[in-house]
């Protein structure tokens, strides 16, 4: 049974997303390309809210003036007809063979200053949208041998770039935040800032680090064998949560970008808990943007490119459901308390203790009976995820 979605869900893709033409490393497109009012027009349909693009999705790379206008005029008026928002953009410093090096962090001068020209005149675009978040995905930023990039160099470039356009952003007066996309390799062997973890300690090296957060996406963190949900409740808990990319992926290889849900399923029941719910013992959830950043596989037509995008929000509102019911079952409450998991809410202190009076405490070691651990009362978790697990299935 099909779940409405509303605008007020937040669903947004990237044109790249439904537009993708089947391309990969060993094959040419599967299927033809996608005009820019044809999608904004299917997502309005579908129940999304917004359409996110690099520039060079919109107009090719190199266009000249007058076919870059035309391309923004015609999104513009797509979105205008449809009710449709453009709540993000990016720029393209990946594709073009200038880029093979990287674009803030090529060792080629001249290339990055190109680069920044680039994202400049980007910026005034999300500026000219009404984009709120500018996404900043550093795909060719790394290198595949040790000796070929000096990596402290590399992010002191990377460093002044963020600084520059903070710098640019706060001086045009521009309601724009920047979000960094970590992956861990492909294309490059190695990227800089590889993960969200990674990212987010960059971020407090710059100039201005209120501006500029983290897009964390699903496959990028499991392609580094991390837990995706726990990464974000990280970037929540330090408040740089600025976007989301949304997608599966099944394990550490390459970048598959399946449809959201189409990989860790239990991971996605979580976030989805964390995104909506503010995870087990509540706190700020998330209110921007739920971006889909996935791929049509290249084996489906142009039906198949809809009912993919369709899954997409589709199963993230059945996990929204289910994990609405696990939150309301009186059996998951009891197992919550059971297993403690609202304790660890708890200061380990207590009001106004100090280590002066944790060391007078002698419960607390002298007294403290370590050997009822052993064998004695469990935390019961496996029995908490089985609850998760039968809601996920539908099966409470
Ligand atoms: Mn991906």
């Amino acid at each position: 049974m099909a779940i409405t979605p509303t605008r007020e869900d937040k669903f947004s893709f990237g044109l790249w997303t439904i537009g993708y033409n089947g391309a990969d490393p060993f094959g040419g497109p599967t299927r033809p390309p996608l005009d820019v009012v044809d999608g904004v027009e299917n997502l309005a349909r579908l129940g999304a809210y917004g359409l996110t693009f690099h520039d060079d999705d919109l107009f090719a790379f190199g266009s000249t003036e007058s076919a870059r206008q035309l391309q923004i005029d015609r999104v513009k008026q797509a979105c205008a007809d449809t009710g449709l928002i453009i709540p993000m953009i990016t720029t393209n410093l990946f594709s073009a063979p200038v880029f093979k090096d990287g674009g803030f962090t090529s060792n080629d001068r001249s290339v990055r200053r190109f680069a920044l020209r680039k994202v400049l005149r980007n910026l005034d675009l999300a500026a000219e949208l009404g984009a709120k978040t500018f996404v900043m995905w550093g795909g060719r930023e790394g290198a595949e041998y040790d000796a070929a990039k000096d990596i402290r160099s590399a992010l002191e470039r990377y460093r002044e770039a963020v600084n520059l356009l903070g710098d640019y952003v706060t001086d045009k007066g521009y309601d724009i935040r920047f979000a960094i996309e970590p992956k861990p390799n492909e294309p490059r062997g190695d990227i800089l800032l590889p993960t969200v973890g990674h990212a987010m300690a960059f971020i407090t090296t710059l100039e201005r680090p209120e501006l500029v957060g983290v897009n964390p996406e699903v496959g990028h963190e499991q392609m580094a064998g991390l837990n995706f949900a726990a990464g974000i409740a990280q970037a929540l808990y330090q408040g740089k949560l600025f976007h989301i990319d949304l997608n599966g992926q099944r394990g550490i290889k390459y970048d598959q970008d399946l449809v959201f849900g189409h990989g860790d399923l239990h991971n996605a029941f979580a976030l989805v808990d964390l995104l909506e719910n503010g995870g087990p013992n509540g706190g700020p959830a998330y209110d921007g943007p739920r971006h889909f950043d996935y791929k049509p596989s290249r084996t489906e037509d142009i039906t198949g490119v809809w009912d993919s995008a369709a899954a997409n929000i589709q199963t993230y509102l059945l996990l929204k459901e289910r994990a609405k019911a696990f939150r309301a079952d009186p059996e998951v409450q009891q197992m919550l308390a059971a297993s403690m998991v609202p304790e660890l809410a708890q200061p380990t202190l207590a009001a106004g203790e100090s280590y002066d009076d944790l060391l007078a405490d002698r419960a607390s070691y002298e007294d403290f009976d370590t050997d009822a651990y052993f064998g004695g009362k469990g935390f019961g978790f496996v029995r908490l995820q089985q609850l998760a697990l039968e809601h996920l299935l539908g099966a409470r």
